[in-house]
Parts: C-alpha cells; sequence; structure tokens
C-alpha cells in the first residue's frame, strides 16, 4: 500500500527534510501506519522527533532553519495542535523563518464512504470551517490536499515558496480519506521546484550607492539579519573597510558584523535615548532591517539620506511602516555587497576620505570597548548581567552558539558575549516569547558538533515549555547549557509602563503584578523533566563554578545544564 501519506514522507525526504517536528493525533493514522510501514521496509525518510508541545515543534523547526537555511516538517493535530503552535507561527512568519506545517483535518465522511471515515467523537467537535484560515495571514502559501495523486507535486512547491525570499512558513492540510487513500507513484525531481534566485542590484543603483557613500562623511550601515546569510557578512566586511563605513546593528537577530572589528558601532534595541552613531550618520544605508530605529526617540538626522536594501523594502505584511527612505532597493544583501564590492574594483576610492571615515570610527569603537569592559567588573553584592554575560563569555570561548532570549537583558548579552564569527548569536527575530529552549534542540540537532548556549530571561524560561523542552532534550541528546537572568518576573512591561506613565500611579505603586515573588525552582523543573544539571547561583562569587560545572555537564555528561542567575529584582 502506497499512501497518500507514504508520499509525503517521500517528498520531504526527497526534498532533503531531515527531520518531521511531530505531534500526532486521530488525524494521522495513515501518517502513523506510513512510517512504520517506511521503517521496517528500510525505506529511509527523515527523523520522526516527538514533540509534546506544538509550539516547541515550530521553534525546533525554526532554530533549525536559522542554523542551515533549510526547512523542516512540523506534524500537529487538527485545528487544536495548528491552534497550539501558537506564537511561534507569528515569530517564524516575523523572522522570515521557512518551515513546512502539516496538519490533518476532521475525516470529510461519516458513513463510513472511505478509509479513515469517522469514528471517534471528537472528529466532529473537531471539524471547523477554515482551519487553514487560522495561521493564513502568516503563512507565504497554505493549500489543502485534495486528491492523493499529486501530494508530493504540493509539497515541493509549498517548500519552493518556504525558500524563496521573503522565505517564511507554510501550511498544508488534508482531511484523513485522503491521506489514507491509495496513490499513484510520481517521479518527482526537486530541481523542478527551485527557490527563486536570490534577487541582484540594478547597475545604476550599484553606482548610487556606491557614489552616496564615497561623498559622505559619516556613511553608516544599519542592519538587524544581514547575517543569516554568513556570506553577506564577509562581503560587508570587506566593503565597509575599503570605503570606512560604519556599521551599527538595530535589534539584531544574527551576528551582522564583527563586534572586534574597529567599524562595529553597537547595537540599540528599545534604548530610550540617540544613538550617537545615527545622530552623525548623514548617509544612511539600512540593509535587512525591520526596524533600523524608533522615530519617537531615535532617528537619523534631518538632511540624512536614508536607501535601503531588502528583500521585502516595503514590509508588505506590516500595515504601518516607514522609514523616510529616498532609495529603495529590492535585492539579495549578499548579492548586493558582492556587487558593490566589484564597483569598487572599478572606481577610484578616494583614499584618504576613506582614511579619515575609518580612524573617526576606529576611535569611537575603542571608546564603546573601554566602556563595556569597565561594566564587567565583578560587583559586590550583586550579579550584574554583564558580570555574568563575560564569564559566560570566557568560559564557552568564541565558537559557541548563543541563543538570545534575554528580554531587557538582549543588550547586555548581544555586546559582552561579543560575538565574531557570523552564525554564532541567534534571536528569534519575531515578538513571541518562548523560542529559546526548542530553538536549541533544533539547531543542535542540525549541528551536533557544536556547543549552544540559551541566554534567557525568567519569563521567557517559562515560556519556552521548559518541561517539554528539557524532556525532549535528553530524549533525543540534544544538551546545551541554559542562563537564566532571573530578575523575578517580568522586567519589560514595566519598562513599557513606565515610557508611557513615568510620573503616574503605576510608577508610585508597591506592586505591578508582574512579580514572580517567590520564584519556582527553574533549574530544578529541567531536573526533574530531563535530568539536567541544576544549579541557583545568588552570589557573585559563585557564578564561575556554576557555569563551569554546567558546561562540564553539558560537553562530558552530553545532558542539559541550567544556571539560575539570581540578577536584582526587576
Ligand atoms: C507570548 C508572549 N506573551 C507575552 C509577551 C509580552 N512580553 C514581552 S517581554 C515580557 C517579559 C519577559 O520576561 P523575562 O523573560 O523575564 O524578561 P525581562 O523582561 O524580565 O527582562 C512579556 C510578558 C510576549 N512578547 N510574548
Ligand atoms: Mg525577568
Amino acid at each position: 500500500m502506497y499512501s497518500a501519506s507514504a508520499a509525503m514522507l517521500e517528498a520531504l525526504q526527497e526534498a532533503g527534510v531531515s527531520c518531521i517536528f511531530a505531534n500526532f493525533g486521530s488525524d494521522h493514522p495513515a501518517l502513523i501506519e506510513a512510517i512504520a510501514q517506511a521503517r521496517s521496509s528500510g525505506r529511509p525518510i527523515p527523523a520522526i522527533v516527538t514533540c509534546p508541545n506544538e509550539m516547541v515543534a515550530m521553534t525546533c523547526a525554526h532554530g533549525y532553519a536559522q542554523l542551515t537555511g533549510r526547512a523542516q516538517a512540523v506534524v500537529v493535530h487538527v485545528d487544536c495542535g495548528t491552534q497550539a503552535l501558537g506564537g511561534a507561527v507569528h515569530n517564524a512568519a516575523k523572522a522570515r523563518v521557512p518551515v513546512f506545517v502539516f496538519a490533518g483535518l476532521s475525516p470529510a465522511t461519516q458513513e463510513g464512504e472511505a478509509t479513515g471515515s469517522r469514528n471517534e467523537f471528537i472528529q466532529w467537535i473537531q471539524d471547523v470551517p477554515d482551519q487553514r484560515g487560522i495561521v493564513r495571514q502568516y503563512m507565504k502559501y497554505d493549500n489543502e490536499l485534495r486528491s492523493p495523486h499529486n501530494v508530493k507535486q504540493i509539497v515541493h512547491r509549498a517548500l519552493q515558496f518556504a525558500h524563496s525570499d521573503p522565505k517564511g512558513p507554510v501550511y498544508l492540510a488534508g482531511a484523513r480519506e485522503i491521506m489514507e487513500a491509495e496513490a499513484k507513484h510520481v517521479a518527482t525531481d526537486i530541481a523542478d521546484w527551485p527557490p527563486i534566485a536570490p534577487a541582484p542590484l540594478a547597475e545604476a543603483a550599484v553606482a548610487s550607492l556606491v557614489d552616496a557613500m564615497q561623498k559622505a562623511a559619516r556613511p553608516l550601515i544599519v542592519t538587524s539579519y544581514v547575517g543569516r546569510n554568513p556570506a553577506a557578512v564577509a562581503e560587508l566586511v570587506r566593503f565597509c573597510g575599503r570605503l570606512g563605513v560604519g556599521v551599527l546593528e538595530s535589534v539584531p537577530s544574527y551576528v551582522n558584523f564583527p563586534h572586534n572589528d574597529p567599524l562595529y558601532q553597537g547595537n540599540h534595541w528599545n534604548h530610550p535615548f540617540q544613538n550617537p552613531a545615527l545622530a552623525e550618520a548623514d548617509f544612511v544605508l539600512v540593509v535587512d532591517s525591520d526596524v533600523p530605529w524608533i522615530p519617537t526617540v531615535n532617528k537619523p538626522i534631518d538632511g540624512a539620506a536614508i536607501s535601503i536594501i531588502d528583500v521585502d523594502p516595503l514590509k508588505e505584511s506590516t500595515p504601518l511602516w516607514s522609514i523616510k527612505a529616498r532609495a529603495c532597493y529590492r535585492a539579495d544583501a549578499a548579492t548586493a555587497f558582492v556587487q558593490l564590492n566589484a564597483r569598487l574594483d572599478s572606481v577610484a576610492i578616494d583614499e584618504e576620505a576613506a582614511e579619515r571615515r575609518r580612524r573617526h570610527y576606529a576611535a569611537r569603537h575603542r571608546e564603546r570597548k573601554t566602556a563595556l569592559d569597565r561594566l564587567e567588573a565583578l560587583g559586590d553584592d550583586v550579579i550584574t548581567p554583564e558580570y555574568l554575560t563575560a564569564c559566560v563569555r570566557c568560559q564557552v570561548g568564541p565558537e559557541a552558539v548563543v541563543l538570545n532570549e534575554g528580554i531587557t537583558n538582549y543588550p547586555a548579552i548581544c555586546d559582552h558575549m561579543a560575538r565574531e564569527k557570523p552564525g554564532t548569536m541567534f534571536a528569534s527575530g519575531g515578538g513571541s516569547l518562548g523560542w529559546s529552549g526548542g530553538a536549541a534542540i533544533g539547531m543542535k540537532l542540525a549541528a551536533p558538533e557544536k556547543t549552544f548556549v540559551v541566554m534567557s530571561g525568567d519569563g521567557s524560561y517559562m515560556f519556552s515549555q521548559p518541561s517539554t523542552v528539557h524532556w525532549m532534550a535528553r530524549r533525543y541528546r540534544t544538551p546545551f547549557l541554559q542562563i537564566i537572568y532571573n530578575n523575578r518576573g517580568w522586567k519589560a512591561p514595566k519598562f513599557s509602563a513606565l515610557a508611557v506613565h513615568p510620573d503616574g500611579f503605576a510608577s508610585r505603586a508597591e506592586d505591578l503584578d508582574l512579580s514572580f515573588d517567590p520564584p519556582p525552582d527553574y533549574a530544578g523543573v529541567a531536573a526533574a523533566a530531563g535530568g539536567a544539571f541544576a544549579r541557583a547561583v545568588k552570589r557573585p562569587q559563585d557564578v564561575q563554578a556554576a557555569i563551569a560545572g554546567g558546561l562540564r555537564a553539558v560537553l562530558e555528561e552530553q545532558r542539559c545544564a541550567v544556571i539560575d542567575v539570581w540578577l536584582s529584582h526587576l
């Protein structure tokens, strides 16, 4: 028997999907049968990774794709499992991360007309008018499998969308009878569904950008995720070095520029003040950024010329968006910087001006570094996020891959992990908390040889479903080190409230309902769920030993380590 479900497995295998992150239900008998059949006959299929929570499943696929660029599959249960994907769908969509999602549909027949017809009470309850509508606004493509005979073609078409810029999640649904039905064998070649080739800049744009950079006294590039393609970083570094262009990261979700490069001018997030590099710039090129600055607090000076290069320069799924760019280019950043570098080979570079700019930015870079170093000092009685982060950096080294979900400590983690190599720091790229645990599992499955360090807020740790995450980490041998920046609650909403109402009732209130005191035993949760090495640390002098112990557990015992570090309260 070769069912539509067997065809789907075959298509995923042909497309190079390594993992199916699965949360099964009554819609999946055909798939469960096809998996068992493939195993018993030795036919290769992707690895099935059992995910007790759908948000974690989606997040595993998100992490896997962030590290490798390749979509993985997520299988969920009808409308309920689709709903339970929750904010992870938003994250994949907003971060433009390719993920393939399949959900079953309640059986379409109820009198036994076909194999798979309704036989459980829940199938009436789970029959909803528009299951795909639950996630449609986040999907690059959604469709229903209506015939068993073209399942492979539709899977390949969905993956073609997922992998084409702007990338993102795709969603297929199929009723139980269709997924059970006998399918025709179809020979497909994945090469017939290539992703759209990376878009170059028009030649006139290349010339005009180089010209503008050369004429500017303070040209600045602002980026958030150019580093999702490490090849783009190498080209960007070369280009900036040759002309003396500074680089500012805004809300970075990847390593976009080496933090030790003298042209690196730091990063900004929700900082409530004007960024000095942005304040000086007379030419600003925004490359791959959804939020290059926040205009109510921080923006380029009037008269600064602004241009944008992006695969989605209109931000087509964001209703309100404008950065007053006078030149707007739809292009792939890596391709664009190859072109811009080639242009520099054929025009005269004003070396004196370039050197002047390099010296200026290098001086600013040194000042920044000195200030950051000072913040890393060991405090007397409280553990500061800067000290904690510096301790982690020194122990894990430059190759370790950091997953940053530090929220109000995003900047401290970014600054003090000070990554130099592309692909060694990630954030979710979206706005729904709880990404870091599942993402670490997905990344570790993709690159078992690498060391992963999750650095998250205490609230984000709870959002990540730690019982699922740590059960999975043991079951699938994906150990990672996890550092919890425990400020006993949600600091970010306090920041938000006080930013709008600095002198209101909230500013004087004792309790803003944001505190977790007394907090759970976070590390103990991971120990109970997955045998993790568990430590809570409350004194600065104990930080180093706890990290060392955790790292040993990860590297030598192949188990997760959760270090719950108490910072000052909110
Ligand atoms: C799924 C989800 N729910 C709620 C929020 C709103 N939110 C943003 S930051 C934050 C607090 C996060 O707490 P924690 O991880 O401890 O970081 P802290 O603010 O304390 O630095 C909350 C609740 C969100 N972004 N996503
Ligand atoms: Mg917190």
